[in-house]
């Protein structure tokens, strides 16, 4: 049972697909108290009560006992105490032993704080900064029936096409073609599977977006020929922000037409993102949107058919404002350099790091939503979804016969109907292998199924074990890409010693590929998880409610991966009896009868569990190097 609520003057967001007539006040469910002002809401929680959602977040997969904001940022350290990450996914779910099941969804795109059980273990309490939103509740029978209903209010979610479940490689550095042909002849030579590329932002002019440096692509359209002889797919990396210079076309035109956020004073607004000072277009603009979509299709023409959208939280580096008025206090540093105290020097150093993502600066700019001028922090979290939704239908005009692959960094509930996302600058941590199984069903309760992380880590060196077991997990998700910073340690699967387990994991990846696209489709055209918390696939097993480090994926296996350091096993919790494969590789594999109940089982380093459900069928195809070479035939079927 799902009923809308509104409140103010809200911003229409076009999160949902359904528009639902308001309820009274008074059919407010009882188990939420607003206050007086409506800005903010209370919820008690009852000892064992769940609390998902929150989609890309840290702290767990039950979010209880931490603080949240949804305020999309573009933070590269994804620990423990971050409030906010790129995502702001405004839906979370009730679960309560005694029989509460309650959805709630905020649609409001401006900051939004929960604290969930953390000032007060008992109490989930979240405020917005003003009373202008719609309210969605949605209540019902268990867990999994309230997402599906929920899912049907936010309409279906964006699936990437069969090819993009290929293995992607990708890693910030790689120059020019010969970069390319070098990754598809080591490929070869190690017999390795790959589907696709990452074209990272050297391959601009410059970092002017939609720009190609010559020197180093002097021919994009002969090269994606012979990319596409070796059916490799070119994934260029797209950022927002637009290059202030005199003579860039894309600049010019959009100066003129009037197209780019504006400051108090009704000036471009400028901030300095990669390409130095750049102006932002105003995505929340049909008419924008339109124009930059369209700015995609050059590189369509040559024969490009995924891209991946950076930087749309909006980052910025610093704002030119900013930057003036930090340069001018910091001119007084100079008469203190010989007695300069503790705390002016940590003010010092904060005002530095304080100019990036500052939210001084986000409250500085303006979009025309309606022909009224909007500051931007009102609808900050929107700023990603008009990039992807700008992307996606630029891509349905300019190569309507194709599907394209899109994934983006920022989101906000809306945007899953229109691409994917990855989720960001994690670092080359085991914890965050769990934090990646954590955010899994979380966000694809919020509608997010083409997802993935960067593989081995972006951030810091990555380790051949850590390498092994991240693509152990990883080899579940829609997107699986190796992605990693500029300056990190070589992570192309060839450069390690263990190649042939390499080759087992992709092989294995690649033959369950029939199996995970349908299971991906089928979660994003029918309101399905892909990845399902054991306790809501188990909802009268206790035990399963605790459970954060095992997922089913689709409806007929369960994931256990190995996610410590130097672990060569694990313990398992089995809700029902199961069939568990231990696979070394396609054709190498233990299969045992395990009874429900806890296990301990032995996981080495070259080994991945499948565990098959009771009444269901999982299912392997023969895998090939490409996507496009499998014929799906020779199927292995499991039962149990
Ligand atoms: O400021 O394009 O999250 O995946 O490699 C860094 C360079 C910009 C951030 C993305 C990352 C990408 C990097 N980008």
């Amino acid at each position: 049972m799902i009923k809308r609520f509104s409140f103010g003057n809200p911003i229409e967001t076009e999160a949902t697909v359904v528009k639902l007539p308001v309820s009274s006040e008074n059919e407010l469910t009882k188990y939420i108290k607003l206050s007086a002002d409506k800005k903010c809401m209370t919820i008690s929680l009852e000892p064992d009560d769940i609390v998902y959602g929150l989609g890309e977040s840290v702290h767990g997969m039950n979010k209880r006992g931490f603080t949240y904001i949804s305020n999309n940022t573009d933070d590269m350290h994804h620990d423990e105490d971050r409030y906010s990450l790129y995502g702001s996914h405004t839906f979370v779910l009730i679960d309560s032993l005694s029989g509460r099941k309650l959805g709630i969804f905020l649609d409001y795109p401006a900051s939004i704080t929960w604290d969930i059980g953390f000032t007060d273990k008992d109490l989930m309490t979240v405020s917005l900064e003003d009373a202008d939103y719609n309210l969605y509740t949605v209540e019902g029978e268990d867990d999994l029936s309230i997402i599906k209903e929920f899912r049907e209010l936010i309409g279906p979610s964006y699936m990437g096409p069969k090819w993009s479940f290929g293995y992607v490689q990708s890693r910030w550095g790689y120059k020019s073609g010969d970069d390319f042909r070098e990754i598809i002849a080591n490929h070869k030579k190690y017999d390795l599977p790959i589907d696709s590329i990452c074209m990272d932002i050297d391959y601009m002019d410059d970092y002017k977006v939609f720009t190609l440096n010559k020197e180093n692509f002097p021919d994009l359209k002969a090269l994606m020929d012979e990319m596409k002889a070796e059916n490799i797919h070119i994934l260029p990396n797209v950022d927002p922000g637009i290059k202030c210079e005199d003579g860039f076309s894309i600049y010019e035109e959009g100066k003129k037409k009037g197209y780019f956020c504006k400051d108090e004073n009704g000036e471009d607004f400028v901030a300095a993102v990669w390409g130095g000072l750049t102006v932002m277009p105003d995505f929340l603009r049909p008419e924008v949107r339109e124009w930059y979509g369209d700015l995609y299709k050059e590189f369509i023409e040559a024969g490009i058919d995924g891209f991946w959208n950076d930087m749309n939280e909006p980052a910025l580096f610093y704002s030119r404002k900013h930057l003036k008025e930090v340069a001018h206090d910091l001119k007084t540093l100079e008469e203190r350099v010989d007695d300069l105290t503790l705390n002016e020097l940590w003010d010092f150093t904060a005002t530095i790091s304080g100019l990036s993502n500052n939210p001084e600066d986000y409250k500085s700019f303006y979009h025309t939503v309606d022909g009224k001028k909007v500051r931007h922090d009102k609808v900050h979290n929107l700023y990603s979804v008009g990039m992807t939704r700008a992307s996606a239908e630029g891509f349905r005009r300019n190569n309507p016969d194709n599907e394209m692959l899109l994934f983006s960094r920022a989101s906000y509930i809306g945007g899953h109907r229109y691409g994917g996302i990855w989720t960001g600058d994690n670092c080359s941590y085991y914890s965050h292998m769990d934090l990646l199984m954590h955010q899994l069903p979380n966000l694809n309760m919020c509608g997010f199924i083409y997802v993935g992380a960067d593989t081995g880590g972006f951030s810091f060196h990555t380790s051949e074990p850590l390498m092994t077991r991240f693509l152990q997990l990883s080899m579940f998700t829609p997107l699986f890409r190796n992605h990693c910073a500029l300056g990190k340690r070589d992570q192309e699967l060839y450069r390690f010693k263990d190649i042939d387990t390499m080759r087992n994991i992709l092989n294995l990846r690649y033959s369950f590929i029939p199996y995970l696209y349908e299971s991906a489709c089928d979660s994003a055209e029918n309101g399905k998880l892909m990845f399902t918390p054991l306790a809501m696939a188990y909802p009268d097993d206790v035990r399963a409610r605790s459970i954060e480090d095992q997922l089913l994926v689709g409806d007929s296996i369960m994931i256990a991966p190995v996610t410590a350091p130097n672990a060569v096993g694990r313990y398992v919790y089995l809700p029902e009896a199961m069939r568990m494969l231990r696979f070394r590789s396609v054709d190498d594999f233990d299969d045992i009868e395990l009874e429900a109940g806890n296990h301990y089982v032995d996981v080495a380093l070259n080994e991945v569990l499948v565990f098959v459900r009771g009444g269901h069928q999982f299912y392997m195809a023969k895998p090939a190097n490409r996507t496009a070479l499998m014929e799906d035939a020779d199927f292995k079927y499991f039962e149990r």
